[in-house]
């Protein structure tokens, strides 16, 4: 049993103006719940009791903890009483975060587009082979681009697939992902690996950048739901663009 009641009285919870009374004590109980404040399987006091902690109607209670319920973050147990739930994972939308560049910036309000500096198929590099699993005789469609924001460099990609699974390089015009879609063979899980670099003269340029600036380099190796990877993009980002990233960090398994 929850045997703080300072967080259930009015002047914890409850201002003037700010809204109905229910309402506050319900944002007030979520942001507990959430906060740690109230852990996992803290029980409320009955209803009566804390109506009369907090000093409103039983109905106000009612209301607030039924919408917490209905957010499911509360439980009532019959004939034992209302219950923190535990927190709901935090990897069910795992997948969804697997975006592309294109897709990041649609979702940040900005109009995205890319320069192709170079389309083919080529022997594959050593570190193409190891994340592709493939041999030094096999072929690697490569597609090189420097990536816009609202008409702003922000990106470099060099990104490697297996020929079978993109047997024309010329195909991507504008997102891979979209090519790799239509044919059912996007990646729906990948691995990331993060390093800070320095750029040289060349890339500096495509980027507008001074050379040696330090920006991010992602490695990306994408693998289909058999766990075959098919997809290895290495790309420099302007660490500028890092808040992008770092979200999807946070929800990737
Ligand atoms: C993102 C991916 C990259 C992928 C590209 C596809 C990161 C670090 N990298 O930039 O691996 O190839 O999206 O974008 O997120 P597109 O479908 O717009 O061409």
């Amino acid at each position: 049993m929850q045997d703080d009641p300072l967080l259930f009285r009015p002047d914890a919870w409850y201002r003037t103006g700010r809204g109905p009374r229910y309402e506050q004590l319900y944002r007030h109980l979520a942001t507990c719940i959430s906060a740690g404040e109230l852990p996992h399987e803290t029980q409320l006091p009955p209803e009566r009791e804390l109506a009369l902690i907090a000093d409103v109607s039983r109905v106000t209670v009612r209301k607030a903890v039924s919408q917490l319920v209905a957010d499911g973050v509360l439980e009532q147990r019959r004939g034992a009483g209302t219950f923190v739930r535990p927190a709901r994972p935090k990897l069910e939308h795992s997948l969804s975060a697997l975006l592309s560049f294109t897709e990041y910036m649609r979702q940040r309000g900005k109009t995205s587009s890319s320069q192709i500096l170079r389309r083919g198929v080529f022997l594959p590099t050593p570190d193409e082979q190891m994340a592709l699993g493939l041999s030094a005789g096999e072929r690697v469609s490569r597609v090189e681009r420097l990536r816009f924001a609202d008409d702003a460099p922000l990106a470099l990609e060099w990104s490697s697939l297996p020929t079978d699974i993109l047997p024309d390089p010329q195909a991507v015009e504008t997102s891979l992902y979209d090519v790799l879609r239509a044919a059912c063979t996007a990646p729906t899980r990948a691995v990331q690996r993060i390093t800070a670099v320095n750029l040289n003269a060349a890339d500096a340029r495509l980027l507008l950048l001074a050379e040696g600036a330090a920006v991010l380099r992602i490695d990306r190796t994408g693998y289909l739901p058999s766990g075959r990877p098919i997809e290895f993009t290495r790309g420099l980002y302007r660490s500028d663009i890092y808040d992008f990233i770092a979200e999807l960090r946070q929800d990737s398994p």
